[in-house]
């Protein structure tokens, strides 16, 4: 059977998603639900017959142990991304069901009064409906201590003497052996209301996989690698679903390379953009304006928290002469399945201690 791949895929565990057509107004909460269940169930039933599909949802069922001790697979994670732009972003939605089914959310991680704050409990509920009515971009301000902040800058700042800049005006740290030794990181890879807010938006329980900092400098336009600088718009893939979690290590205004995102950009709502765009790899700034959307820039103070889904287009943006963008990255995904790992599976491991302790 041939999927149709225009209608979204209805989403059981949200139930504002649901559409309440005429002839379904009056049934129960149950009976629509049920209704839904059959509606996926067939939906999945007809992509298991497509190609790579059933090796994919395979592989990202697995849980992250099981994961790591097999070889990387790049066929299999190109074409999953081939399929996701196919499918206008929904077999990673169908995906992202079957996956919390799988790895339910650990309810112990809810709203966790005792743990540092960070995000203070009464945050959440807010940060949740601007992920919902965005489409995946919260941003808010919180009290990080200024030291936690400047261990990083400055781990970032001494890093930049070996560093041969090339095209690049970036430089990147992702080794765990710094990183995990840093306050802020340790505080951040164990805090439980950062670990709600991303299971709650994955729906299910997530994973980090990645943590990096890096320091954006001035670079002249000419002979600029604005591609490999992730400075064109471009959607990420690299998990089924993710939501990454930017912290600004240092005042960030429009001078100092702001992120920028196109709202309701992400998985599911892939299926409205115009046909332009569906496609994988990147896009200049006029693509994205031509075709009627409309790009946000997300500045913000020393401490400012982005969460956010880079399943929606986005960009960094070239810093000013004189300024430098210092920024840290915390990325929780659905699934380990996907893009060659940036860390060792004990890194990971170690990142995650927290799933372990909640297990146990
Ligand atoms: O530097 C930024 O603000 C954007 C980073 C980015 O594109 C990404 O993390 O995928």
């Amino acid at each position: 059977m041939v999927p149709c791949l225009n209608q979204p895929l209805l989403n059981l565990q949200d139930e504002a998603s649901i559409s309440l057509s005429s002839s379904n107004r009056d049934m129960s909460i149950y009976d629509r639900t049920m209704m839904n269940v059959e509606h996926s169930r067939d939906k999945l039933n007809s992509y298991l017959n497509k190609e790579d599909f059933p090796r994919i949802l395979e592989k990202c069922l697995l849980n992250a142990k099981e994961y790591y001790q097999m070889d990387h697979d790049e066929e299999l994670y190109l074409a999953m991304r081939r399929l996701y732009t196919e499918s206008m972003g929904e077999s990673s939605i169908m995906i992202n069901h079957e996956i919390s089914r799988h790895r339910p959310i650990v309810s112990s991680f809810y709203k966790a009064a005792e743990n540092i704050q960070i995000i203070s409990p009464n945050l959440i509920d807010g940060i949740k409906t601007d992920l919902q009515n965005s489409g995946g971009y919260a941003k808010l301000l919180v009290d990080i201590d200024c030291c936690w902040l400047d261990e990083i800058r400055e781990i970032l700042d001494d890093m930049t003497l070996d560093v041969v800049h090339n095209r690049s005006a970036r430089v990147i740290i992702n080794d765990w052996r710094i990183l995990s030794k840093t306050k802020l990181i340790q505080i951040l890879c164990r805090n439980k209301n950062l670990r709600y807010i991303a299971d709650n938006y994955l729906k299910c329980r997530s994973l980090i996989n990645m943590v990096s900092v890096w320091k954006t400098d001035y670079q002249p336009r000419n002979g600029h690698d604005m591609n490999g600088d992730a400075m064109n718009f471009h959607f990420d893939c690299d998990h089924n679903r993710f939501l990454k979690v930017f912290i600004y290590l240092d005042d960030v205004t429009a001078n100092h390379g702001p992120h920028v995102f196109v709202e309701k950009t992400s998985a599911k709502y892939r299926n409205s953009l115009p046909e332009s765009l569906n496609r994988d790899g990147r896009y200049s700034s006029l693509e994205v304006i031509n075709a009627g959307l409309v790009p946000k820039i997300v500045t913000g103070k020393k401490g400012t928290i982005i969460f956010a889904d880079t399943q929606n287009l986005h960009r960094g943006t070239p810093v000013h002469f004189g300024a430098t963008r210092y920024i840290l990255q915390l990325q929780f995904v659905d699934s380990a399945f996907g893009a060659r790992p940036a860390h060792k599976a004990e890194d990971i491991e170690d990142m995650n201690t927290i799933l372990l302790e909640a297990a146990s």
